[in-house]
């Protein structure tokens, strides 16, 4: 289908954060009750312009290694690591400002990875926890920032989530190709009231590594680029298990996951 708005820049930005990355403290209440928020116009239209055209241009030159093979988008992950634009993009001052805010410790960078759902991808992304996934331990808090490079409303597959699910630790890991994995385990989620995020280009949203959340598919004739940084509390240390970012590493159970692959924001 065609979204008849722009698509590239918001054009009527609204900002709910000022350069130097503060905001307004019912967004933190917001965070805090919900494990998710929305804070609008964090990157300003020269910076979105900058990053997609980096983004854009990362995505052809590597979009054969991503690691989904389902179809459901392309995902390269620890980009900032390749790519000295998209690391501006990934340590942007404003952004981790904002996401120590939320957080209320120190955070380093986990990984970050770009996820660009085809036109008429045909997949949602489905409901899931993230922190089930990740070799951590000692960890109080982590968290996702979710940074709309074009606009993303629901039929170019913006992101849902169940509020108050942040505080449901201790599932396995669940499979996003499977619509009914989460709620398998807990049938209570299904019944949940769930918020739909619809994004600007430059907008962002954060959620807590334990509040499902799911993405719809992309019904548009544009490719919908996403780029999400992860932060972890900086107390964070790897609890020995397998992981993409941490199998190279030749770590250590109970090693910090600090230095420069892992740097303090
Ligand atoms: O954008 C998507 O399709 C899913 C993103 C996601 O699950 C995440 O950022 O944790």
């Amino acid at each position: 289908m065609t979204v008849s708005h722009s698509t590239m820049i918001n054009d009527d930005l609204v900002r709910d954060v000022d350069d130097d990355g503060n905001i307004p403290e019912d967004l933190i209440t917001t965070y805090t009750r919900d494990g998710v928020v929305r804070v609008r116009g964090m990157l300003r239209p020269d910076e979105v312009g900058e990053f997609l055209a980096a983004e854009r241009d990362f995505h052809q030159r590597h979009k054969a290694d991503s690691l989904d093979k389902a179809g459901t988008f392309t995902q390269l992950v620890n980009v900032w690591r390749q790519d000295d634009r998209l690391a501006q993009l990934t340590l942007h001052p404003r952004i981790a400002t904002v996401a120590e805010q939320l957080a209320g410790m120190p955070l380093r960078i986990w990984h970050d990875h770009m996820l660009v759902k085809e036109p008429h991808n045909n997949k949602p992304t489905f409901f899931h926890q993230d922190r089930p996934y990740w070799p951590h331990t000692n960890d109080r808090h982590s968290l996702s920032c979710w940074i709309a490079l074009v606009d993303v409303p629901p039929e170019r597959g913006c992101m849902s989530f169940l509020p108050g699910t942040q505080h449901l630790t201790g599932l396995r890991p669940q499979n996003l190709a499977e619509e009914e994995d989460l709620f398998g385990l807990a049938p209570e989620l299904r019944w949940l009231p769930r918020i739909t995020y619809p994004l600007r280009a430059g907008d962002v949203t954060f959620h807590t590594s334990y509040t499902g959340h799911m993405a719809l598919d992309n019904r548009t004739d544009e490719a919908r680029y996403a780029h999400i940084t992860v932060y972890m509390d900086a107390e964070t240390r790897f609890n020995g298990n397998p992981h993409v970012v941490t199998n190279p590493l030749g770590l250590a159970p109970n090693d910090r996951l600090d230095g420069e692959t892992f740097p303090e924001v």
